[in-house]
């Protein structure tokens, strides 16, 4: 049995934990905290970072990692890439675009967007130069047919569908401009359509509560 380990407040997390739940993986969740300094969790997760998972091999830590030793180990569930070497290389891609070109970069925001702290203005003209070309990019990869990369739902929602609101209310928050919307991705229309799934509403609950539990406000 998998037993994830993390927080339901983590984009990260929930993108592993929608795949599981989509997939029908049997699995237990384990809440530990970022930053730990407890040798057992380090040793799982080198940077402290969440999520990882345990395994009856051993741990495994980076949410694609994970996403891809899911769809390798358990080959009977419900496929979250093609079959197609080449289109799951396209699903793929557009991870590595919401991850590493949108939501890596408005990350630098979230301190002052949603956890009370500041960010320097050299970081918010630095985020208000370079996203604007990544969201851009980004547009001229994602399908939104009505999955991000085509007709069929992929491993590409679990992460889209985790980050790209972040990535939009991180900018309306702190640069006063969803920069998403501002370059013309509908990302609410589509996070309202994966969030009727059911698997993403148990998802979306249990990260609801969290936050409640945590910050006594949803
Ligand atoms: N590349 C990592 C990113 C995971 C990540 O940044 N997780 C956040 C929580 S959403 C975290 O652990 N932050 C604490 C830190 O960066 O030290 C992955 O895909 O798993």
């Amino acid at each position: 049995m998998i037993t994830l380990c993390g927080i339901p407040l983590s984009n990260y997390y929930n993108k592993v934990k929608l795949a599981l739940l989509e997939k029908g993986i049997p699995f237990t969740e384990d809440y530990v905290k970022t930053h730990s300094d407890d040798e057992a969790v380090l040793a799982c997760t080198p940077l402290g970072k969440v999520p990882f998972i345990k395994t009856a091999q051993g741990a495994l830590c980076e949410s694609q990692v994970i996403m891809d030793f899911l769809e390798a180990a358990y080959p009977d569930t419900p496929r979250l890439v093609p079959a197609d070497p080449y289109a799951a290389a396209k699903v793929r891609e557009l991870i590595t675009y919401v991850e590493l070109h949108l939501e890596l970069v408005a990350r630098e925001l979230y301190a002052e967007a949603f956890f009370g702290g500041k960010v320097s203005d050299g970081t918010k003209q630095r985020v208000a130069r370079v996203l604007p070309a990544n969201i851009a990019a980004f547009k001229r990869l994602a399908k939104f047919g009505p999955y991000v990369a085509g007709d069929q739902f992929t491993m590409a929602d679990c992460a889209a569908w985790v980050s790209l609101p972040l990535v939009a209310q991180a900018t309306k928050i702190v640069l006063g401009e969803d920069l998403l919307a501002a370059g013309g991705v509908d990302w609410k229309s589509y996070a309202k359509m994966i969030g009727e799934r059911p698997h993403a509403q148990k998802v979306a609950a249990d990260r609801k509560a969290d936050q409640e539990r945590v910050f006594g406000r949803s």
